[in-house]
C-alpha cells in the first residue's frame, strides 16, 4: 500500500516518524512543503485538523504526530506489547512534547525582545526540568527509554533536534545519556544515509 508523510521541508514534528520509516525500511513518499509559502489554500483545506503532519497509507489518512509515530512504531517493533510498557512510553512522549510546549511559545512570540526573555527561560529552566528527568529515565534503562530501542526514543532525537534549529543552540550538550542516545539514533541503518542525503534546514 503507497505510503506517504506530507510536512514542512522541517524537522519540526516529523522528523522522528521519518527516521522511524527509514529505520524500518518503509518505502513512503515525503512529501515536503516550503514554510514559507504556507498556508497553501489548496493543500490546507484538504487537510483534515487544517494542520500537518498528515500519514497516508492506501486510501486512509491519520493527523497528529504522535498518533503517526506510533503507528509507524508499531508496523516496524518499535513499540513493546506489553501494556504497561506502551503506557510508559506514551507519558515520555507526552512529557516530551510538554517540553516543546515551550519552545512553541518562543516560536508563536513576534516580538524580538519578549522572543529573547522566553528563550533564555527555556534554556535556563526548561530544559533543565525536562532534561534532567530524561536523562534520569535513559540512564536507568540502558541508555534507552524502555531498556531498548522504542518510538519514544526517536520522538526525543527529533524534538532535541527540532528545538536546537529554533533557539540556534544544541540543548542536549550537558546531558551526556541524551548526547549518546542522539548520536545512537542518527547513526541507525536507513536513519545515517538519510541524514546524508537530506537538504538542510533553514528557517
Ligand atoms: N498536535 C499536532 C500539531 C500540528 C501542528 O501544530 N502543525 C503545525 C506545524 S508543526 C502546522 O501545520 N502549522 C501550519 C498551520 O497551522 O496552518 C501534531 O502533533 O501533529
Amino acid at each position: 500500500m503507497a505510503k506517504k508523510l506530507h510536512y514542512f521541508h522541517l524537522n519540526g514534528l516529523a522528523e522522528s516518524i521519518r527516521y522511524i520509516l527509514h529505520y524500518g525500511g518503509q518505502k513512503f513518499e515525503d512529501v515536503r512543503y516550503d514554510l514559507k509559502s504556507w498556508p497553501i489554500k489548496s493543500v490546507k483545506d484538504t487537510l483534515p485538523y487544517g494542520q500537518l503532519p498528515l500519514y497516508e497509507e492506501g486510501n486512509k489518512t491519520l493527523n497528529q504526530s504522535l498518533a503517526i509515530a506510533r503507528y509507524v512504531a508499531a508496523q516496524v517493533h518499535l513499540l513493546p506489547t506489553d501494556p504497561w510498557e506502551q503506557a510508559v512510553l506514551d507519558a515520555i512522549v507526552f512529557n516530551i512534547y510538554d517540553f516543546w510546549g515551550k519552545i512553541l511559545v518562543f516560536i508563536k512570540e513576534n516580538d524580538a525582545a519578549k522572543k529573547e526573555v522566553i528563550k533564555k527561560e527555556i534554556i535556563n529552566e526548561s530544559v533543565d526540568f525536562f532534561f534532567s528527568r530524561f536523562e534520569k529515565e535513559l540512564k536507568a534503562n540502558k541508555g534507552f527509554f524502555n531498556g531498548k530501542l522504542s518510538w519514544a526514543d526517536f520522538v526525543l532525537v527529533g524534538i532535541v533536534e527540532s528545538a536546537n534549529l529554533f533557539l540556534g543552540t544544541e540543548i542536549e550538550k550537558k546531558y551526556p545519556t541524551v548526547l549518546v542516545l542522539v548520536q545512537k539514533i542518527r547513526t541507525l541503518p536507513g536513519v545515517k544515509e538519510y541524514i546524508a542525503t537530506r537538504k538542510p534546514y533553514a528557517l
